[in-house]
């Protein structure tokens, strides 16, 4: 069993469990206001640098978990797209194209904003946003699709599955008490600084 699975980590998927989901065929298109678009498939994900970031994904409903989660940058990634200068937001579609999030392209290309596939040096399961995720421990875990298929540059910004139904477009995490995942779910004092 995953360690995500072990500690009992809330799965949340509104749009329906998506099911079983095949890594080695997976695809993330990268389009919009880029020069280079282009389609990433696993393998190509795993030619990448791999960064790890020690961080949190931390729900607006107020639970946390931290552990070392594995990936590549969305810096890294936009590197080969080549971003044109009026991108400034990331759009990401999860599969089905029923739930999406977009967040500022400065919070897209901070350190530990990536692509996430690996949470403790284990692959993601379906159930946590496998093949692919992104994360993004600086905002709220709404803004974290899972099972990404597409990434889209804007010039504009569009409110996403959760914030068109009233979570907060910019998703700032405000400090105060959460269920902390990696101790039982027991209650702990949580401040942006904690969670990157
Ligand atoms: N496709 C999809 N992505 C999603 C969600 C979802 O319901 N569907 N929930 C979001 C929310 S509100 C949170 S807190 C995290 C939860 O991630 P987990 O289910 O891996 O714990 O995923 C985010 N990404
Ligand atoms: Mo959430």
């Amino acid at each position: 069993m995953s360690r995500l699975k072990m500690m009992d980590t809330p799965i949340f998927w509104v749009e329906g469990h998506p099911g079983t989901l095949d890594r080695e065929s997976w695809k993330i298109e990268v389009v919009g206001l880029c020069e280079n678009p282009g389609i990433f498939n696993w393998d190509d994900i795993m030619k990448m640098k791999k960064t790890i970031a020690e961080a949190r994904l931390t729900s607006v409903t107020r639970f946390s978990v931290k552990g070392r989660w594995g990936g590549v940058k969305i810096s890294d990634l936009l590197r080969e797209v080549k971003p044109s200068d009026n991108a400034r937001f990331c759009r990401f579609w999860s599969v089905k194209k029923i739930y999406d999030t977009s967040i500022p392209m400065e919070t897209a290309l901070q350190e530990k904003t990536l692509l996430a596939y690996e949470f403790d040096g284990e692959l993601l399961e379906e159930d946590y946003g496998g093949p692919v995720r992104g994360f993004c421990p600086y905002l709220w875990g709404y803004k974290s699709a899972k099972s990404v298929v597409k990434i889209e540059l804007m010039d504009h910004y569009i409110s996403g599955f959760w914030e068109k139904r009233g979570y907060s477009d910019d998703a700032l995490i405000i400090p105060g008490m959460v269920r902390d995942i990696n101790n039982g779910g027991r209650l702990k004092m949580l401040s942006l600084e904690d969670c990157i």
